[in-house]
């Protein structure tokens, strides 16, 4: 007999889909979209038509491990649970007498989005005194990009796209990595909108672009002045807007933007004068425009100036005040109140914060104390962090004790002294709460563990009781504290139907009238000057760069998510192989010919791929997508050996895409 169970896609990304699973005798036999949910519609992308095969794949980790052979080598035998939290335990005790707690550092990200099985881990590791962790991986810099001119203003609803007549779809391939943003654009497209698309080469979704702008990695920032200087040139802007609801306009016009003519915009951007004019021209002559901004703009060493400077748009031409009109960049809202999972008031002192994205310096070059234990849940860093090779001599460190909390054997359980096996999101309760829409919704397990797996709450649980730690607050069931997060209700929640959220159902938040023109800065208007910033007005810097000839992009694939997927043989064989795509005129000066092993290479690493020649990528830009697990890859090496730990001009964010390579053939 089946039965039918709602759920939502636990996976980091903006459409958290709504789903429905149908299950025989404990097993998961078909997974279908909620038709009825307003932003689902019914479509799932194609990794999680067949989720099913993630979460019975025969590489499910089934039993805590204990390594055997050489670090990397991936050589475990299988222990008890009871043992594993034992000789985790013991080990933390001596580590903490013999150094501090902060020579232990959790690391984690996105590998489940539930609020709770996501960030319960915080409260345990603030009460044990370990680091902190920044996790700054993924769009801090972005968040403070807009932050800096938007304050909290809540984001437009995504289906105010709808009503648009200009779509930019600006740095952000939502063909694959928002599939359902596109229902809403093509729904703009029936009604007569125009789509532009801005990036660094043709992605999959200029296929729905009726023009595509190709600016030069890391010059966004001067694609926008160089727009607001022929708005302001031509009289194109909104005065009425401007007077009532933005700051600093005056001084913008006249301090900034003469800087930015569009021969100068044009020699920074790589942009043809007329491109730039006619881009201006409809951005500025549009009745409701619209830009659904992406994070990888943000991702080099000016992205937070980027961010603000493309947000600074739609100000000017008063596109907050028109249906339709304004500029997503994220999500977010107070309904869920993280803090209650965290626990930040566990921390009997400040501890030390070390950045994500310099785990490689972290594990090879911190002192006082040095990192003497690593532990590692829903995230894989040997993959998707920078400077892989720093990192992988960070975890071949033989005093180095790293546990590994995860549903698959990753390249970074590879490295584990302990490794322990996750759940899927099928077997665990949460809530979810989305940063592209505004729905949430609570999850049960609806399966049973597959094999000893546990969750990230349970496991913490364990530790915590091994630790002897008597906070009420551990010896609770994941579900008690997802009711946490539910009851008292936030004030937003107050507006919800608690009892449908309750049983799972999927729910939307309650958007305030007038919320699009209310302005929720300290001074109440966007702050197109903010007296807070060094540099109180946006302008343009240059990205960091490296010495080499191009530009590289790693870019997300339709057929994985980060290193996630790379379970999936079917997926696998999409994604057919680990390419570099390279423009012909650039391989001809190379003497590259198509479907030669290549090695990319710069000061940090050498990674080899298989060339793919294109069109589709200006000269001067390689581009690979989708992240592979480095045991699949020829070398053992993936594209984070090329990138860089620098960090974004605020927020210390990383800076993936803001690396430079060369490339030559691979000797055979
Ligand atoms: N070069 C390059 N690097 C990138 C990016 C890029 O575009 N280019 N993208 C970056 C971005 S935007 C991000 S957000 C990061 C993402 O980095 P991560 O958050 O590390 O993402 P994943 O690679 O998906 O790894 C998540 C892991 O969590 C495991 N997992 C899933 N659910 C659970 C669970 O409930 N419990 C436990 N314990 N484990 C679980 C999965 O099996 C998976 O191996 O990567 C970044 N890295
Ligand atoms: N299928 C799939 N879906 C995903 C993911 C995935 O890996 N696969 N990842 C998930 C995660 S963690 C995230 S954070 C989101 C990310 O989703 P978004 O933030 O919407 O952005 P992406 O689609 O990742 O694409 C980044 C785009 O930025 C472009 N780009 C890079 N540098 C520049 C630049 O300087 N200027 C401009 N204009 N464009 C530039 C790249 O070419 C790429 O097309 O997607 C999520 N969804
Ligand atoms: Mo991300």
């Amino acid at each position: 007999m089946s039965e039918l169970k709602r759920t939502v896609c636990p996976y980091d990304c903006p459409d958290m889909c709504s789903l429905f699973v149908e299950i025989v005798g404990g097993q998961v036999v078909k997974v279908t979209g909620d038709r009825e949910h307003p932003y689902t519609r019914g479509t799932l992308c194609p990794k999680m038509v067949h989720y099913e095969r993630t979460v019975h794949s025969a590489q499910r980790l089934t039993h805590p491990l204990v390594r055997v052979g050489e670090k990397g080598q991936g050589q475990f035998k299988p222990i008890t649970w009871d043992d594993a939290i034992q000789r985790i335990v013991a080990r933390w005790q001596r580590i903490i007498s013999n150094y501090q707690p902060e020579a232990i550092l959790p690391y984690s990200y996105a590998g489940t989005m539930g609020v709770v099985q996501r960030n319960c881990g915080e409260g345990f590791f603030h009460r044990l005194g370990a680091s902190r962790l920044a996790r700054t991986i993924c769009s801090s810099a972005k968040g403070y990009g807009w932050n800096s001119i938007m304050g909290d203003t809540l984001a437009p609803h995504p289906d105010e796209v709808r009503k648009s007549d200009l779509v930019i779809l600006w740095s952000t391939n939502v063909l694959a990595t928002n599939i359902h943003l596109l229902h809403n654009v093509k729904e703009a497209k029936k009604r007569g909108a125009t789509v532009w698309l801005v990036d660094t080469y043709e992605t999959p979704t200029a296929q729905i672009a009726d023009k595509v702008v190709l600016v030069r990695p890391g010059s966004d920032g001067a694609l926008a002045l160089g727009m607001m200087h022929i708005l302001v040139r031509e009289g194109w802007i909104d005065q009425s807007f401007m007077d009532k609801h933005v700051q600093g306009f005056e001084q913008f016009r006249e301090d900034v933007l003469p800087e930015y003519p569009p021969d100068k915009v044009h020699q920074i951007t790589g942009i043809e004068v007329s491109l730039l004019e006619e881009l201006a021209l409809h951005y500025g002559n549009a009745r409701a425009p619209f830009i659904a901004l992406g994070s990888g703009l943000s991702r080099y060493g000016n992205g937070a100036m980027t961010v603000r400077t493309v947000t600074s748009l739609p100000a000017l031409v008063g596109a907050w005040g028109k249906p339709g009109g304004g500029l997503i960049a994220s999500v977010s809202t107070k309904a869920l109140l993280t803090g209650r999972v965290t626990h930040e008031d566990f921390l009997k002192k400040p501890t030390r914060i070390v950045n994500m994205n310099q785990l490689g310096h972290a594990l090879t070059e911190l002192s006082n104390p040095p990192i003497m234990s690593l532990y590692v849940y829903h995230s894989n860093p040997a993959v998707v962090a920078p400077d892989q090779n720093m990192i992988i001599k960070g975890l071949r460190r033989e005093d180095l004790f790293t546990v590994v909390h995860e549903r698959f054997m990753t390249d970074t359980a590879r490295y584990a002294d302990i490794v322990l096996p996750a759940t899927s999101s099928l077997e665990h309760p949460d809530i979810y709460r989305s940063y592209g829409h505004y729905g949430l919704q609570r999850t049960a397990a609806v399966i049973p563990p597959v094999g000893e797996a546990k969750s990230n709450w349970d496991v913490f649980k364990m530790l915590a009781q091994a630790m002897g730690f008597e906070e009420p607050f551990f010896s609770q069931n994941a579900d008690e504290v997802i009711d946490q997060l539910i009851d008292p209700p936030t004030p937003w929640l107050e507006r919800v139907d608690l009892v449908k959220l309750k049983e799972g159902y999927p729910v939307e938040l309650t958007l305030p009238e007038n919320y699009k023109t209310t302005f929720l800065t300290p001074s109440g208007k966007i702050e197109l000057y903010n007296p807070k910033e060094a540099e109180p007005l946006p302008r343009y810097f240059e990205p960091h760069g490296d010495d080499a000839p191009f530009y590289l992009m790693s870019t997300p694939s339709l057929y994985s998510l980060n290193s996630s997927f790379n379970e999936r043989p079917d997926l696998l064989r999409k994604k057919e192989s680990v390419y570099l795509q390279m423009n012909f005129k650039d391989a001809e000066q190379k003497n590259l010919e198509d479907g030669q092993r290549v090695i990319a290479f710069n000061d940090r690493g050498e990674v080899p791929f298989i060339l793919k020649l294109t069109t589709k990528v200006p000269q001067g830009v390689v581009v690979t997508e989708g992240l592979f697990w480095n045991k699949d890859v020829n070398e053992g090496l993936s594209v984070n050996a090329l990138t860089s730990q620098r960090l974004t001009d605020r927020a210390e964010g990383s800076t993936l895409y803001d690396v430079k390579v060369d490339v030559r053939l691979a000797c055979h």
